[in-house]
């Protein structure tokens, strides 16, 4: 049901609060599509994206505002299907959101966590999102209750289940895949490292903040918490960072030095695209 009421430039629309748990949630959901539909066909299939990648509920008033920010350099088919998966997963959980692609341009080693900065960074700058959402582009959430919303005191960590794992977290304090902030979460851990280049230890950084900015790490049940991770071969310019353990020791010292209040980098495009915002970004390099 829809109320209008007049408002000072003419009528406005107010529309009802959305429910929870949203009506349109259906459960467990398969992510094994092929072939995998052209950018196009995915854009004809979710009509209400507005360009950058945005989507509001036409019909309720949505309680959560979530920025879904990608690390992301040359993984286009991952992409695709992200894309494909997420924005139809998205609508169902009736949440207001946007999807940033964060670039890293040029052939500088890749750092996971920087990119993570910058996308937080940029996505406020935009909108007064209430919750970011640090998402690998390969990894499809298989289940729709699992939502894309932040618990309003502590970070979360959502991809519990992965079907590498055998649907298991592979440690307890793993922290990698999607997780969740909250921007007060985020400044209170002083963001993410931007030290780690290459591959690993940088997920096991910012768990590391979090508990040492006195907060914990929430987690969906493990039965939601599925995720169907896309295979593929190691990254050329991601090699396995082999100063990961020295950082990881220092983050107790470390983290509010490096972080959100440290970061550099250069913005050189933004692009709205028809399905997401592409973010291109020169983070510099491995010194
Ligand atoms: N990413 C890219 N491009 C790259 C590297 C990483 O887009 O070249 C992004 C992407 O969003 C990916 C995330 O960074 O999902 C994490 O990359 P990762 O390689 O750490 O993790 P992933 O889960 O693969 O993709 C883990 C196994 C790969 C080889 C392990 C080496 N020991
Ligand atoms: C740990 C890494 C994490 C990584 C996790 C899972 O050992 O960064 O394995 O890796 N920590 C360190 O290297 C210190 S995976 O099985 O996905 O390749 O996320």
């Amino acid at each position: 049901l829809l109320l209008y009421h007049p408002g000072p430039s003419g009528p406005v629309q107010q529309l009802r609060d959305c429910t929870v748990p949203s009506p349109l949630l259906v459960g467990p959901i398969s992510v094994h599509i092929s072939p995998l539909p052209s950018l196009e066909e995915i854009k004809e299939k979710n009509p209400l994206v507005t360009l950058g990648g945005h989507y509001r509920p036409p019909d309720c008033k949505p309680r959560h505002h979530t920025a879904i920010v990608v690390p992301y350099r040359n993984r286009q088919t991952h992409l695709r299907a992200l894309l494909y998966h997420l924005h139809p997963f998205l609508q169902r959980q009736q949440v207001h959101y946007g999807i940033y692609i964060v670039h890293q341009s040029g052939n500088s080693t890749f750092n996971r966590a920087k990119l993570l900065n910058v996308g937080v960074r940029e996505a406020l700058k935009e909108e007064n999102w209430s919750c970011i959402f640090l998402h690998d582009v390969d990894l499809l959430p298989e289940n729709d209750h699992n939502t894309y919303t932040c618990h309003p005191e502590y970070p979360t960590h959502h991809s519990v289940a992965m079907d590498k794992f055998r649907y298991r977290l592979p440690y307890s304090q793993y922290f990698g895949g999607v997780s969740a902030v909250t921007p007060e979460q985020y400044l209170k851990m002083n963001g993410f490292p931007n030290q780690y280049w290459g591959w690993g230890g940088e997920d096991d950084d910012i768990a590391a903040r979090v508990r040492l900015s006195g907060m914990k790490i929430m987690r969906p049940p493990s039965s939601i918490g599925h995720y169907n991770m896309i295979r593929h071969k190691g990254d050329q310019g991601n090699e396995q960072n082999p100063r990961r353990f020295d950082l990881l020791k220092r983050t107790r010292l470390s983290w509010r030095l490096d972080g959100l209040n440290s970061l550099t980098y250069k913005l050189l495009s933004k692009e709205f695209e028809p399905l997401y915002t592409n973010l291109s970004v020169d983070i510099g390099d491995d010194p």
